[in-house]
């Protein structure tokens, strides 16, 4: 409780889903002080999400800011939707007030080992396999953070270890955080509307390592790699100790150059899947579980739904839902390699935070594509290719792509940009482009 001395007067900023999490938090912190805590709410939208789940003895302030309870307060939480560049936020930091987020409060609680993920692409997949495997492995696990159950709900579980997924924006509000192993599993570019430059954007990230006894890192990306090199693992796509190696013709999983899983044993596919892979098996490692106890659960792993997801192959047409492609490298992830019958029937666009799309254009000059831009982004993708085809809405172009596709096509939504200008979020566009995929088969 020490973290705690001082502190009487909270201000959690956004009630989304982590500023619910930390209210609750905090209702309990408040039981265990000597002098209970008040807990005020700020968030800039006029009905805040959550908001009818807040307690009477919590303060709601919506619709916008309130200096005055920034300025006096003795900590605020901020949640990861809000910049801290935000000029109400850096106000009250010149005038003194601590700032912290959902993780930092974690981190003062848990008495638990953490593992922890970041990265810009890959952090969700190698979170739910590596709390699947470790699971599986015979160890109670609770897995959380960005991926959408806030770490602080994970503290109720009944858990020996906690494994995160952790977001740039929630690492610049952490500092305490001990960790057993923390990954950073690759850097490009996303975020750029609230980054100066792709230096902050990194920054952000290494803060990860900040406090874990070992740093697993991307032997084929510098960018991962922090100064402080004690305690460093690599991994790679052929170098380091969790590499692919080809053993008699045939790509194989190995860990400190011993043989642990041929790569078509996988369920999951693509090269980003198999270093996804290697990753979950080095955290493991990290903790002192064995990956041979996990190898099955790997085996039979089938990743996540929105990421490059088959959702339907009738009529010989490949509906594939990669809703989850939410910036330029992971949309290059799901072009790597694919190999199609028939065209290539892609969907893009949405709100591109910023992005240079440019770099799409060589991968797409090796497929037979047509390019489907959509929302309010969407003609930025326009030039990419000479069959590139304006909507204002992917229903609108799926409408057209039903009318044209044939027998040994696929039809992707890889759409390398945010859904929140049209849709509640990428689920939801997956969602809706899942249904559309289905009625078009009837
Ligand atoms: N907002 C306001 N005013 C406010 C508070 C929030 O306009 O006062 C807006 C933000 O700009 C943002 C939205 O509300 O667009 C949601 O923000 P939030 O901080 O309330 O979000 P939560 O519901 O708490 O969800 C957050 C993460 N969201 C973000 O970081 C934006 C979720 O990650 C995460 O699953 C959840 O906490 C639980 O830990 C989502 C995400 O998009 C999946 N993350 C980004 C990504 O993966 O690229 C980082
Ligand atoms: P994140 O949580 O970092 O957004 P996800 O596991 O949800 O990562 O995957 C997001 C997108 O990135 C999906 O389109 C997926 O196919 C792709 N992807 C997954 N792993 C990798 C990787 N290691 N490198 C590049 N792209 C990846």
């Amino acid at each position: 409780m020490s973290h705690w001395q001082g502190i009487q007067n909270v201000v959690v900023v956004g009630l989304g889903l982590t500023g619910l999490s930390v209210v609750k938090h905090l209702q309990k912190v408040s039981l265990q002080l000597e002098t209970p805590l008040t807990i005020g709410v700020i968030d800039t939208r006029n009905a805040p999400p959550g908001e009818d789940k807040l307690s009477d003895d919590v303060s709601l302030f919506s619709g916008g800011w309130n200096q005055e309870w920034l300025n006096a307060a003795d900590l605020i939480v901020a949640s990861p939707g809000i910049a801290l560049a935000t000029p109400e936020l850096k106000q009250a930091k010149s005038a003194g007030v601590t700032i912290v987020g959902d993780i930092e409060l974690f981190a003062w609680a848990v008495n638990k080992p953490v593992l922890a993920i970041t990265g810009s692409n890959g952090k969700s997949t190698v979170t739910d396999l590596t709390g699947i495997m470790a699971n599986a492995a015979g160890i109670k696990t609770a897995v959380g953070g960005n991926i959408g159950v806030p770490a602080l709900e994970l503290l109720d579980a009944d858990a020996d270890l906690f494994v995160l997924e952790l977001s740039s924006f929630q690492l610049e509000t952490t500092s305490s955080l001990r960790l057993q192993a923390a990954a950073f599993l690759n850097l490009s570019e996303d975020h750029m509307d609230r980054y100066e430059g792709m230096h902050d954007y990194r920054e952000a990230k290494l803060r990860i390592f900040a406090n874990a006894k070992y740093k697993i890192v991307n032997g084929d990306d510098q960018a991962t790699y922090p100064a402080n090199t004690q305690g460093l693992i690599e991994f790679a796509v052929n170098k380091g100790q969790y590499k692919l190696s080809d053993i008699a013709g045939e790509s194989w999983l190995t860990c400190h150059d011993k043989p642990v899983l041929a790569s078509n044993e996988l369920s999951i596919v693509g090269q980003h899947n198999m270093l996804n892979a290697l990753v979950a098996m080095a955290l493991l490692e990290a903790a002192d579980i064995p990956v041979a106890s996990a190898l099955e659960a790997l085996k039979s792993y089938r990743g996540l739904d929105h990421r490059c997801q088959v959702v339907s192959r009738r009529h010989g047409i490949t509906w594939v839902n990669d809703s989850k492609a939410t910036n330029v490298a992971s949309t290059l992830a799901a072009l790597k390699g694919l190999r199609i019958a028939g065209r290539l029937h892609l969907l893009v666009g949405g709100n591109g935070k910023g992005a240079d799309f440019s770099e799409l254009a060589p991968a797409l000059a090796l497929l037979d594509v047509d390019l489907y831009c959509f929302g309010a982004d969407g003609k930025q993708l326009i030039p990419l290719t000479a069959n590139s085809v304006y909507f204002d809405t992917m229903q609108q172009a799926i409408s057209v792509i039903r009318q044209k596709a044939k027998s040994g096509d696929m039809v992707m939504l890889s759409p390398a940009c945010a859904s929140l200008d049209q849709f509640a979020n990428f689920m939801q566009r997956g969602e809706v482009f899942t249904q559309l995929a289905l009625d078009s088969n009837e």
